[in-house]
């Protein structure tokens, strides 16, 4: 496939450095003394020359949630290296580093290896092993009582990642349809419900960005790049190899912002007011699309009112970007129209006021014209394929959300914090008409401990629950406090849920299993069918085997589990136009039927049907905003104890300004504490004195300083961000939890 983008371009932005990566000496090498002592190497023994029966399987990514198709080769059946199918449109047939690495997620030693039950209080971490059978009896037993005792709507599920597809299914049969991903308010939630308060349709994943033909790109704190989703990075660089115009909002010195045209280093918690400031001038100025606002828009004259007072001069002192800059990159922007795409970002849970913020985004891109426009925002397809047929779900009588009758009105989802909270008997005491809280936590491939802000309050839950089950792959923190625990094995050696990602073309896509379960472990179906057995739900399973519930639904849509399993993609689906230019027709579920500058639905609600600017706490003397983010080797803190990936990287630093590191007289690679407004400590990190961030902030990557020692490589390797995040902002629109909001100072050697 063409790419007009340079090689060492792509390299230079992605760190790709390694894609393609096949096992290597240097990592057979560290892999084997993960091994030292196992009588056969789980590796092949490469000599130089590649020599012995080779094979390749499809699979897709669980490295990450861009889930890019590729293929797992081997050499006499064991792991040579994984590649990226060249048919698939998430990828375009190159794994980044972290999926080259995914053999690491399979041959990880310290996985867990058996199904275990807890034999003392919660977080006492003494658990005995157990059968599967044992296991699930233990399970199903309690899950009963609680459906007998409480209601089934008292057990909820927490999900991240494919096999939840299956505990899905097992927990609607059940009765419940409590089921919360924290990809949703402590992720993308706020961008999905701005963009759909305006449009009527939110973003979804793989974002709809048409990057790679935009003429100008506006990154609000995205940092693309070191935020590593595989296909939007390849698009950002192909548009960066075009010569489009880059503007970076960042109050640090992005990989992103070093590609950048324009970088304003703004200062954190402020980024309304720029937005507010950049409305100002396309509007005064009418730099706007004239034809599509007055075709698709409503309240454009209300939106000018509003913002009448936003000038760039009102705006400079509280972003500290001067008024030229305001008004040259609106400028900038208004040139390239409606190839100007102001990126909605991802991870938009920063300071509780965040469903406005994606709607100021949602309002510049609506000016622009970019919404269904070549180089703004294609109108996705998506692939068809029919559920395998069961009986209609139980009607829960309850749900989440009588918990909160009055609040968070566009949460369009179960909230994982809000669950939390009616797990509290004294914080949320009424779920529905009888008073009940959340008695059975079902825990899939997400880690609470590190992914729920307020780790107290997480633990406080946890207190109150009769039953906790944690599905995982490694003996990750959340583990540690389950009942029991059941060792999935890695999508290496499983069949999954087929993936249906939108796109610019529809596509279906398999993973099968490469190698045998190793250990005791099991994939996520298998677990979730069994369970659901044990449950009498058998009405629900009516197949026998995955591939029988695979291959069903692929022969509903012409294809087949033989087909994929030669191909790995298929592409399946109409495929209509993509762009308002190519005869795609744009219709807005909204209550007006247009795009909303200004929202009667969120006046109706009593919120601000304009953004406005609020003020959000900045530190106090001596304290630094704490702020987080990605690096390009390593996923959430779900890769931090991968074999092969640590290598890359083995624990985070902590980024402070060379004036501050001055002022604390910190030096480079010095290991310090940091504490918070609260008084919470992080485990020791090391210092990097850097130019590349502002005076008022430090930063560090989320995903590390692992507290759980069944993880030997992670085990308090460097700090975890989120311990440090006591202060939640709620975004009352939507529920999200803001976590910018804390505040850390050092503590050295020297002044503790
Ligand atoms: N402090 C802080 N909190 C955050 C963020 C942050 O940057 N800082 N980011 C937020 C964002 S954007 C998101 S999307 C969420 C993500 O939050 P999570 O989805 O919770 O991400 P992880 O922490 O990676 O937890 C994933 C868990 O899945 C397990 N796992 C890995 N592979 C498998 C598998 O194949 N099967 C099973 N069953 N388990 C597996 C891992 O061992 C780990 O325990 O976190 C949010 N929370
Ligand atoms: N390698 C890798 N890539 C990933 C992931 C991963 O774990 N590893 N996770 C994926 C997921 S689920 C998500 S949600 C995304 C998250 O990635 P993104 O959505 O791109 O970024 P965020 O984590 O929201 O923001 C991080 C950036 O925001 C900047 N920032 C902090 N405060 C402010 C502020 O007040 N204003 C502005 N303008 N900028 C600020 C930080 O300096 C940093 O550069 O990454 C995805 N990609
Ligand atoms: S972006 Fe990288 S880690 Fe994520 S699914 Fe793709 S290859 Fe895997
Ligand atoms: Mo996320």
């Amino acid at each position: 496939m063409s790419r007009n983008f340079t090689r060492r371009e792509f390299i230079n932005i992605s760190t790709f450095a390694l894609g393609g990566l096949a096992l290597g000496r240097g990592v057979i090498n560290k892999i084997d003394r993960a091994y030292a002592g196992n009588t056969q190497s789980a590796i092949p023994a490469l000599t130089g020359a590649i020599e012995g029966n080779i094979t390749k399987t499809p699979t897709y990514c669980e490295i990450c949630f861009w889930n890019c198709a590729g293929w797992m080769h081997q050499i006499d059946g064991k792991p040579w290296k994984l590649t990226g199918n060249e048919d698939d449109p998430n990828c375009s047939g190159r794994l980044c580093t972290r999926g080259t690495g995914g053999i690491g997620a399979y041959l990880d030693d310290e996985r867990l290896k058996k199904p275990l039950i807890r034999t003392s209080e919660r977080g006492g971490q003494t658990f005995r092993e157990a059968s599967w059978d044992e296991a699930l009896d233990y399970i199903a037993e309690k899950m009963i009582k609680i459906k007998e005792e409480h209601g089934p709507e008292c057990v909820a599920l927490f999900t991240h990642g494919s096999g939840g597809a299956f505990f899905k299914h097992l927990l609607k049969s059940y009765g419940s349809n409590n089921i919360a991903a924290p990809s949703y308010a402590q992720c993308r939630g706020p961008r999905e419900e701005g963009f759909y308060l305006t449009f009527g349709d939110g973003i979804g994943s793989p974002e709809r960005t048409d990057l790679r033909d935009a003429k100008c790109i506006v990154l609000i704190g995205s940092h693309l790049g070191e935020n590593m989703h595989n296909g939007q990075v390849q698009e950002f660089a192909e548009a960066i190899g075009k010569g489009s115009s880059i503007i970076t909002v960042d109050p640090r010195y992005s990989t992103a912002a070093s590609k950048s045209r324009y970088w304003l280093p703004i200062r954190p918690a402020t980024d309304m007011a720029l937005l507010l400031a950049w409305i100002n001038v396309i509007v005064e100025e009418k730099l706007y699309d004239r034809d599509y606002v007055e075709k698709y828009t409503i309240g454009l004259e209300k939106l000018a009112e509003a913002v009448k007072e936003n000038t760039p001069e009102w705006a400079y002192p509280l972003t500290s970007i001067e008024p030229g800059v305001i008004r040259a990159t609106a400028r900038e922007m208004a040139s390239h129209k409606p190839a100007t795409i102001v990126h909605p970002g991802r991870h938009v849970t920063w300071y509780g006021d965040d469903t406005q913020r994606s709607r100021a985004i949602a309002i510049l891109n609506a000016l622009m014209g970019s919404w269904g426009r070549r180089g703004g925002f294609y109108s996705p397809n998506f692939a068809d394929v029919p559920e395998f047929p069961h009986p209609e779900y139980v009607k829960p009588k309850r749900s989440w959300r009588d918990a909160f009758p009055t609040e968070f009105p566009m949460a369009g989802t179960a909230l994982a914090n809000g669950i939390c909270d009616a797990t509290i008997p004294t914080v949320r005491n009424e779920l529905g008409s009888e008073p009940c809280n959340f008695k059975g936590w079902i825990v899939y491939g997400t880690n609470l401990m590190h992914t729920l802000p307020d780790q107290k309050k997480t633990l406080e839950a946890i207190q109150n629950l009769d039953l906790l089950v944690a599905v995982d792959l490694m003996p990750a923190e959340i583990t540690g406090w389950a009942d029991v625990v059941l060792p999935e094995c890695s999508y290496l050696e499983r069949y999954d849920d087929l993936r249906l990602a939108q796109g610019r073309t529809p596509t279906i896509s398999l993973r099968m299993p490469a190698f045998e379960p190793m250990y005791d472990s099991k994939p996520g179906w298998w677990i979730a069918r069994e369970l659901g057995l044990k449950l009498g739900l058998d009405e629900y399973y009516q197949y026998e085997t995955i591939e029988e519930y695979l291959d069903w639904r692929l022969k509903q849509v012409g294809s087949s589990l033989a087909e994929l399993q030669e191909k790995g993609v298929v592409q399946q689906g109409d495929q209509y136009p993509l762009y308002i230019e190519e005869g795609y027709e744009p219709e807005f579920d909204t209550d007006s039927g247009k795009i909303e500058l200004y929202s009667e639905t969120l006046e109706a609600y009593g919120f601000d049907p304009v953004p406005r600017y609020t003020h959000h706490e900045q530190p106090p003397d001596g304290f630094y905003r704490l702020l987080y983010g990605r690096a390009p080797m390593h996923s959430f803190a779900r890769t931090t104890n991968n074999p092969i990936l640590t290598e890359m990287m083995c624990e985070n630093e902590v980024w402070v300004n060379t004036s501050v590191a001055k002022i604390w007289d910190l030096d480079n690679g010095q290991y310090i504490v940091l504490v918070n407004q609260d008084g919470v400590k992080s485990s020791r990190i090391k210092v990097r004195v850097t130019e590349r961030i502002r005076h008022d902030s430090v930063y560090m990557v989320h995903g590390f300083g692992h507290s759980d020692k069944r993880m030997k490589r992670s085990y308090m390797k460097g700090a975890d961000d989120n311990k440090l995040m006591t202060k939640v902002l709620l975004d009352p629109i939507m529920g999200g939890t803001g976590m910018r909001g804390n505040f850390v100072t050092f503590e050295t050697e020297n002044n503790n």
